[in-house]
């Protein structure tokens, strides 16, 4: 019998406004919560979790096959496993660290100075909004190596992508928007994907249609899985991240005042910020046997939702886990970013985000590059902080002010002076 907590439903408007008000209770009084309405088994605790998520033989991803393969057009990495997977993953692995990711750095210096320039005279900017989505969006492309021209119909199409992957109870209607994106999405990139198979480039897609490993490539299907997959992870919890650090540091003064007088420490505030507010607070997984979890079994072919984000605050593992400390002890900034990680925004085990690596230099970049630019940044005046999404959640906007910057002043970092 699950324990379950007929008080709390995390489909209910009150988990909504604050999850993590929640979380502690969760763990405590039902570690294994069951939603009836969507028939899913919800696991709060840390070390539940990750059991989850490396036993990848007892609790496999075959809950992608209904909850991501209609939207990716095939099948993705994560519910790939043995030898196909490895050579594939390494494939991808390749594409997005060294020398690779050296270039898509590039990419990310050039669109945030270019996204952020117009609003240094202003001195007023929606974090969300005006920079962070549009930027993940950008950056994903160059990547990718697909035409910023077509930004605005491929995040429209995106966006569906994400709805579906991310929705916990969709309409009907929504589910047939979603699916329409997804084909008008894979109708766009065929004739990409042929153009890159006959006359390869740098990017992304061209590395994916020439890829081989252990005499493993990738068919048509699969790189359109891929791509439709890098779309989506690389663009929705990049955003949320951005805006989450800058929330944390502006609401710990003393914390931002240390960041900007040793940009050494960023990294630890990133790794902070993913432990406290994952983007990610769900991943879905099917239990092929009975399990028990501290006396309460999930049955076989049951769905479980890992929570992320509850995990995360599990005070076994991290001490005053509501609180953000970039120097808190228990992070271990240098493996956060790896499979050693404690806390488990990338998840665990065989599927743990292949673009760990990429998320850190792009939040890193973008950071490094704006807390110098916003001079005194602070929440604007009279704005009320309010975030949404059960499976990805984030700000939905962060309205911040900054000492404008003229042209003259720039580089200064102050404004006019003189
Ligand atoms: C379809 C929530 C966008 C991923 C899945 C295989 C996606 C996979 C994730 C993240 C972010 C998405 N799952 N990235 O949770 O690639």
């Amino acid at each position: 019998m699950p324990l379950a907590d007929p008080d709390v439903s995390v489909l209910s408007e009150d988990f909504a406004v604050d999850p993590s008000r929640w979380f502690a209770r969760l763990r405590e009084r039902a570690p294994v919560h069951y939603e009836p309405a969507i028939d899913s088994y919800f696991l709060s605790r840390h070390e539940d979790v990750r059991r989850v998520l490396t036993d990848h033989e007892a609790f496999t991803t075959e809950t992608l096959q209904v909850r991501a393969e209609p939207v990716m057009r095939g099948r993705v990495l994560a519910q790939m496993t043995g030898a196909e997977h490895t050579a594939k993953r390494k494939i991808v692995v390749r594409a997005l660290t060294g020398r690779a990711l050296q270039d898509h750095v590039h990419a990310v210096r050039a669109n945030a100075a270019e996204l952020i320039a117009p609003f240094l005279p202003e001195g007023r900017i929606d974090l969300v909004g005006d920079f962070g989505k549009p930027l993940a969006v950008r950056v994903t492309l160059a990547v990718l190596g697909l035409d910023p021209e077509d930004r605005e119909r491929v995040a429209a199409w995106n966006s569906g992508v994400v709805e579906f992957i991310t929705g916990l109870d969709l309409s009907p209607e929504r589910r047939r928007h979603c699916l329409d994106c997804a084909e008008q999405l894979e109708a766009y990139l065929r004739p990409v994907i042929e153009q890159r198979r006959r006359d390869p480039g740098e990017d992304l897609i061209s590395q994916l249609c020439a890829a081989e490993f252990d005499g493993v490539a990738m068919s048509d299907r699969d790189v359109t899985a891929l791509v439709v997959n890098v779309l989506a992870a690389a663009t929705e919890p990049a955003d949320k991240t951005l805006a989450l650090l800058f929330k944390h540091l502006i609401d710990h003064p003393e914390q931002l005042a240390e960041v900007r007088r040793d940009p050494e420490l960023l990294p630890a505030a990133i790794a902070e910020t993913l432990r406290l507010t994952p983007p990610v607070q769900l991943v879905p997984r099917r239990a092929e046997a009975d399990a028990v979890f501290g006396g309460a079994t999930v049955p076989a072919g049951a769905t479980i939702f890992c929570m992320i984000g509850a995990a995360n605050r599990d005070p076994e593992v991290f001490t005053a886990p509501d609180t953000f400390d970039i120097h808190r002890p228990d992070l271990g900034t240098a493996r956060s970013f790896t499979a050693a990680a404690q806390h488990l925004a990338f998840g665990a085990g065989l599927h743990q985000c292949v673009g760990a690596a990429f998320a850190r230099a792009e939040i890193e970049t973008v950071a490094g590059m704006l807390l110098p630019l916003l001079d005194r940044v602070r929440h604007s005046p009279g704005s009320r902080y309010r975030e949404a999404g059960l499976y990805t959640r984030g700000p939905v906007a962060l309205p911040l002010d900054f000492t404008p910057m003229t042209a003259r002043g720039a580089g200064s970092g102050r404004g006019i002076r003189r």
